[in-house]
């Protein structure tokens, strides 16, 4: 029998993590064949909601699930864990500054990565959620050196899925038919959801997902911003964020650098930059990947034109300027 994988998921009585640990617990993240351990941590006036949602889990009476452990305490949370999707926040209140969101956050995701750090299993690959996810990844970066960079990503994923998504309603054709969207950038509504490089899979082969839409104007205007501002769109619905396309694509994200992208097709990951397309080093930004062995590497070589160029500098000075916000509220 395989041994047992330990999944931390902070922010666990929350919106996201209510929908994602029974996803992690059926084997959507690792496979039906891989047993799992689930450590949930979130603060402690969510205590007695997390408590719940460990009955629940109880109640489930998951094959895959051999323990749980439901926790405030950071370190017995991060203790052994193989996989940390990073899920709790502060989140934006109406009338809060930037800044002091940003601060509250930093001060989170700085003690989380020394927990993280001193307490993790080696190798442990970390997924940031929770917004402003490319800096809070920067963050645990910084303050848990010892960390490799590559093993700490946040989450486009979801973004990467809406663009599937709304091609895929566009051209009627199957979601899973479209591959190869891109997603650059920041998950913020500067991103940029590219699709130069995207095709669907026809009766008579692969077609590029811009000669079958034959609409530029579409593509380079409703569509960019129907994918950037989904989020949007979805509290004014629900009044309430996304959660379980939220949940799901986390698991997406995990599940593909775990057990790699299929042949000849790519994800949208947030990453460490290496400089690759001219984006500036030091910040997380979302590139297209692929993953196999448990390794992710960023798609080289695929044409840029002036359009897009534009898009990838621009939300690249934004992560810039979150960059030094973050670090102002270090001092
Ligand atoms: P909720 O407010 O429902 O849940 C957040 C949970 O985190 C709460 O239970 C809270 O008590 C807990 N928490 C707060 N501080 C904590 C800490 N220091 N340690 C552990 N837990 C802590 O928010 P939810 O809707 O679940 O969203 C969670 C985060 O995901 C938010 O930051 C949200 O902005 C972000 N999102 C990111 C997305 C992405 O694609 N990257 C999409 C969905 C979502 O908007």
């Amino acid at each position: 029998a395989k041994e047992p994988v330990r999944v931390l998921v902070t922010g666990a009585a929350g919106q996201i993590g209510y929908a994602l640990v029974p996803m992690v617990a059926r084997g959507a993240m690792l496979g039906l064949n891989q047993p799992v351990i689930l450590h949930m941590l979130d603060i402690p006036p969510a205590a007695e909601a997390l408590n719940g949602v460990k009955m629940e889990l109880v109640d489930a009476a998951f094959p895959l699930l051999k323990g749980i452990v439901a926790t405030t305490n950071v370190v017995e949370a991060c203790t052994g864990v193989n996989i940390a999707v990073m899920v709790g926040g502060f989140p934006r209140k109406e009338g809060m500054e930037r800044k002091d969101v940003m601060s509250k956050n930093v001060s989170i995701y700085k003690s989380q990565a020394s927990a993280l750090e001193k307490h993790a299993a080696p190798n442990c690959k970390v997924l940031v959620v929770a917004n402003p996810a490319n800096t809070n990844a920067l963050i645990l970066k910084e303050f848990a050196p010892s960390i490799p960079e590559r093993n700490i990503t946040c989450l486009t994923r979801l973004d990467h899925n809406r663009a599937l998504g709304q091609i895929s309603e566009r051209l009627n054709v199957h979601v899973g038919d479209v591959k190869n969207v891109i997603i650059w950038g920041n998950h913020s509504s500067t991103q940029y959801p590219d699709v130069n490089h995207a095709s669907v899979k026809t009766s008579s082969g692969e077609k590029p997902v811009r000669e079958l839409v034959g609409n530029d104007e579409w593509l380079k205007g409703e569509f960019i911003t129907t994918v950037q501002q989904r989020g949007a769109a979805i509290i004014k619905a629900r009044k309430l964020s996304s959660a379980l396309s939220a949940a799901s694509s986390a698991c997406d994200h995990i599940r593909d650098w775990v057990l790699g992208t299929p042949e000849g097709s790519w994800v949208s990951m947030g990453v460490y930059s290496d400089g690759s397309y001219n984006v500036p080093t030091g910040l997380i930004y979302s590139f297209p990947i692929t993953c196999k062995n448990g390794e992710w590497s960023i798609v080289k070589g695929l044409s840029i034109d002036d359009f897009s160029r534009k898009k990838l500098d621009l939300t690249a000075e934004e992560l810039s300027e979150e960059k030094s916000l973050a670090y102002s509220c270090l001092s």
